[in-house]
């Protein structure tokens, strides 16, 4: 007997379409941001909550942190099981702010004006993260450093690398690939992959 799964329960982790890779390929659009001050760094909660909170880089290092597992799937269709990350709940943050009545989506914010869109209660799911270190080590640059989203039950797209801001709206609207004829949700394991109309 062995832990290891199975071939075949391997392949029922990758949604249809997908290719695995066990490389980390680099994806987004844009420039990397390099900081040289980490004290100009923050997270800004904002929108439809009670009170706007702005979270310092010391601070949100100092927030409780939890080992997170899953498996990444890239809507240019490269799959990577297996992620080990360690990061902040979503729930840590939520103790910091209320909500507002009729929050229903959520916008997430990057360097240089990035945004990816989604539903509230996808965003509160337990399996939502914002990760610091990925298979034990700081993000690197490329891949989101100092904190990216990760939402591993959509297509990565919605995993905003650099994140710096949480914005709480009353409906949806298109991010950044959105816009672009990206899907509104983005589920791998329905293929929702772009929605060009
Ligand atoms: N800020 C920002 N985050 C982003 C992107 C981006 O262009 N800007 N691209 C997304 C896309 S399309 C993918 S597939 C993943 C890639 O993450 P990786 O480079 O760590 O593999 O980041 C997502 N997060
Ligand atoms: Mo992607």
């Amino acid at each position: 007997m062995t832990d290891q799964p199975s071939e075949r329960d391997r392949a029922n982790r990758v949604p249809p379409g997908q290719t695995l890779t066990e490389s980390f390929p680099v994806l987004h659009y844009g420039d990397i941001p390099y900081y040289n001050d980490m004290s100009k760094w923050d997270l800004r909660i904002f929108g439809l909550v009670e009170q706007e909170v702005v979270i310092a880089y010391k601070e949100f290092m100092a927030l409780p942190r939890r080992e997170f597992h899953n498996d990444i799937h890239c809507v240019t269709t490269w799959s990577r099981l297996d992620n080990v990350w360690e990061g902040v709940a979503v729930s840590e943050i939520m103790k910091k702010v209320a909500l507002r009545n009729g929050a229903t989506h959520v916008m997430l914010h990057a360097e240089h004006g990035w945004t990816t869109n989604l539903p509230l209660s996808d965003f509160l799911r337990d399996t939502t993260l914002l990760a610091v270190k990925h298979n034990g080590e700081i993000l690197s640059p490329e891949h989101g450093y100092p904190v990216r989203a990760v939402v591993p039950h959509l297509y990565f797209w919605k995993s905003a690398k650099w994140l710096r801001g949480i914005e709480f709206m009353a409906k949806d609207k298109p991010g950044f690939w959105e816009m672009n004829g990206y899907h509104m949700y983005g589920d791998p394991w329905k293929e929702e992959r772009y929605d060009f109309d």
